[in-house]
């Protein structure tokens, strides 16, 4: 499920206004929705950071609407779609607060920096009916501080794209596919799951479609543990090694419809073209 523009405003105004005003989103699925994942330091994942705009998505997590992951002291990998008009509401460019908050893990405190971004380039091949190519870049003005980046894993066959890798997800999203964004870090213990169950969870429908060769496939078959609403364009690691970027599923933590993420291996050329490959 993308980041849709409904949901986003439904999120900005869950942190606006008490739940008693909102009413509660359906869950997810009927049985057994848990996101279950557990509050970590920024420490454990430092180079998780969050996309911010507080006049779209207000102060009180930062600003918070999307995560992204520091590869090189001044490029950030993030999803495409967190930067989409459908999400934002307007072009990005028209932000004018657009950020990055690197070093924060809680967004209600004022650790760590907020940082400028110098330009921004959105995957144009973008796919926003299959969901593949769900990447963009940040550059940052500055070198992040004292940054610490995570190296990616570029080569196809590198082993941690082995179905049955133990997998790492990291971001401030949903907590329990109701709506309960949390102003903490929290990180969800999965595992790389093999293309074929997302070829059949997913063969294509308005969610969106699995391509193996774009996408990585990823969570628990019994379901549980999984990225969800504004845990998009985080890091997926396996290995100490950058393998995905959260990008879509159907629901969060349900059975058989596992997390679906930005094959990195795939998209490795066109980043390096336009991020950790020009000088920084
Ligand atoms: C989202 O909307 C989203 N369960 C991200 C990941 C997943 C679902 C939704 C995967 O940002």
């Amino acid at each position: 499920m993308r980041l849709r523009l409904r949901s986003i405003v439904a999120a900005a105004v869950a942190v606006l206004l008490p739940p008693a005003v909102l009413g509660q989103a359906p869950p997810a699925a009927a049985d057994g929705v848990v996101v279950g994942g557990h509050p970590v330091g920024i420490g454990d994942s430092p180079w998780t950071v969050a996309l911010t705009s507080k006049k779209l998505f207000g102060e009180e997590r930062s600003g918070q609407f999307c995560a992204g992951v520091l590869v090189s002291a001044q490029v950030v990998l993030t999803a495409a779609h967190c930067l989409a008009e459908e999400t934002l509401g307007v072009h990005w460019s028209k932000v004018g607060d657009l950020s990055v908050v690197a070093g924060r893990g809680d967004l209600a405190g004022t650790e760590g920096r907020e940082l400028a971004i110098e330009r921004v380039w959105v995957n144009p091949d973008y796919d926003g009916w299959t969901n593949a190519g769900d990447v963009a870049v940040l550059r940052l003005k500055r070198p992040a501080e004292a940054a610490r980046f995570l190296p990616l894993a570029k080569k196809a066959d590198d082993p941690a794209y082995e179905p049955g890798s133990p997998a790492r997800v990291y971001g401030w999203g949903d907590t329990d596919g109701k709506a309960s964004y949390p102003t903490t870090l929290h990180a969800a213990d999965v595992e790389v799951l093999p293309d074929t169950a997302c070829e059949r969870a997913y063969p294509g429908s308005p969610e969106g479609r699995y391509l193996a060769a774009s996408m990585v496939c990823a969570g628990l078959m019994r379901g549980g543990p999984d990225a969800c609403q504004g845990d998009s364009g985080g890091p997926l690691v396996v290995r100490g090694r950058l393998v995905g970027l959260v990008s879509w599923g159907g629901g969060c933590g349900e059975k058989g419809r596992p997390g679906v993420y930005t094959r990195i291996s795939a998209a490795v050329e066109t980043v390096m073209a336009h991020g950790p490959g020009k000088g920084s």
